[in-house]
């Protein structure tokens, strides 16, 4: 897994690299980027895929984060892989993609209390581990951006019927041709808010203790890597970003007790944040190192890493991979940017990142002929 301490600078990024059953043929990832592109039905559309496609020469794609079932959802126009639709949808960008001969897992989630009624079957509250609604807001078509709503708090014997819903949208991903999964564990949404002491405040064997926040992840983790093999399945977590109203009072110990138990799982990554998503990589201490050493399996990070840094992380051994979200948006060809020491795109100041309808700021960002 290593690079070898001979490499160039540079050659550290194209290393290719064993992930379970495939290789990537370098250490960059595209992080998952909501775009809320998909249509009414909540389907990949001809312009995600081509948006894929134009990205596949990066290691590997982590397609964004997409609804496990009807009730995950918490934002406009973000997709699911719940019906036969959506799962027909996404092959063809798992198709465009092993065309390129790229990669591609996709990023399953439940938002939880990060929701409005307005996303839910017959407009009822959205589900949380507790009845507490996140200070953050969602966007609606027509209303613009609106508090999130107060949740409603799931029944014990509720929580297997969603453990189901992550392993049936592990096995639709695989039937849509996905090289694997990468559960979003990370952000506020309903694996972390199970998590944190800040949104967990249930008394039964799912809150409390670390060891209970924890279980529902577990859960999760153990459901999914037995359906579909543990090494077509990560997982992402944000230790420390408080973004989507995130807290926790003591999260070193939270995490290392989260990373001791995957790695009897052994799912095939571990994707950490660093620090405050899109924001600064030292809002909180935390020592990764210290989590990265209970965990034998491929480290991938995140966060504001510019090519120096991802070099360093990588040549240093504290990461196995880099993921890159901004960049991965403006600029499509990024492995060859980076290889030839040529610059970034700019983002254009006048397209939406989240929405619009036509491919301006979407598929029209050059590639290098
Ligand atoms: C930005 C807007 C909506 C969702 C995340 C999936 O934070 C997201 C997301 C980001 O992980």
């Amino acid at each position: 897994m290593g690079i070898p301490a001979e490499t160039f600078a540079t050659d550290a990024l194209f290393q290719p690299l064993k992930l379970g059953r495939i290789e990537v043929a370098n250490r960059m990832a595209m992080a998952p980027l909501t775009r809320s592109r998909a249509n009414d039905a909540l389907e990949p559309t001809d312009m995600v895929v081509e948006y894929y496609r134009q990205r596949a020469s990066v290691g590997l794609i982590i397609a964004e984060a997409t609804q496990i079932s009807a009730t995950a959802q918490g934002y406009t126009h973000t997709p699911g892989i719940y019906t036969p639709a959506q799962i027909a949808a996404w092959k063809q960008v798992t198709d465009a993609v092993h065309a390129k001969g790229g990669k591609i897992f996709v990023q399953l989630w439940h938002t939880g209390r990060m929701s409005h009624n307005a996303f839910q079957p017959n407009q009822q509250a959205p589900v949380a581990p507790s009845a507490i609604a996140a200070k953050a807001k969602t966007y609606i078509v027509g209303q613009g951006y609106v508090d999130c709503a107060v949740p409603r708090a799931l029944e014990t014997a509720e929580i297997a019927g969603v453990v189901n819903d992550f392993r049936q949208a592990a096995a639709n991903a695989i039937q849509a041709g996905f090289d694997g999964v990468e559960i979003h564990g990370a952000h506020g949404y309903l694996i972390d808010a199970f998590l944190r002491d800040g949104s967990n405040h249930r008394t039964d064997q799912y809150g409390g203790s670390i060891e209970n926040r924890a279980r529902f992840l577990l859960e999760v983790m153990a459901a999914v890597t037995q359906e579909i093999g543990a090494d077509r399945v990560g997982i992402r977590l944000s230790p420390v970003s408080p973004v989507n109203d995130s807290s926790e009072s003591n999260p070193q110990p939270l995490f290392e007790q989260v990373v001791r138990e995957l790695e009897k799982l052994h799912p095939v990554y571990i994707h950490v944040v660093e620090g405050h998503t899109g924001g600064p990589r030292d809002n909180a201490p935390f020592d990764y190192e210290a989590l990265r050493r209970l965990y034998s399996g491929v480290w991938m990070v995140n966060n504001g890493y510019t090519k120096e840094m991802a070099v360093d992380a990588l040549r240093s051994g504290r990461a196995d991979m880099v993921s890159f979200g901004r960049a991965m948006i403006t600029t499509p060809d990024l492995p060859r940017r980076f290889r030839d020491n040529l610059p970034l795109n700019e983002p254009f100041a006048d397209a939406p990142v989240y929405g619009g309808t036509g491919p301006h700021g979407y598929t029209d960002y050059p590639a290098l002929p």
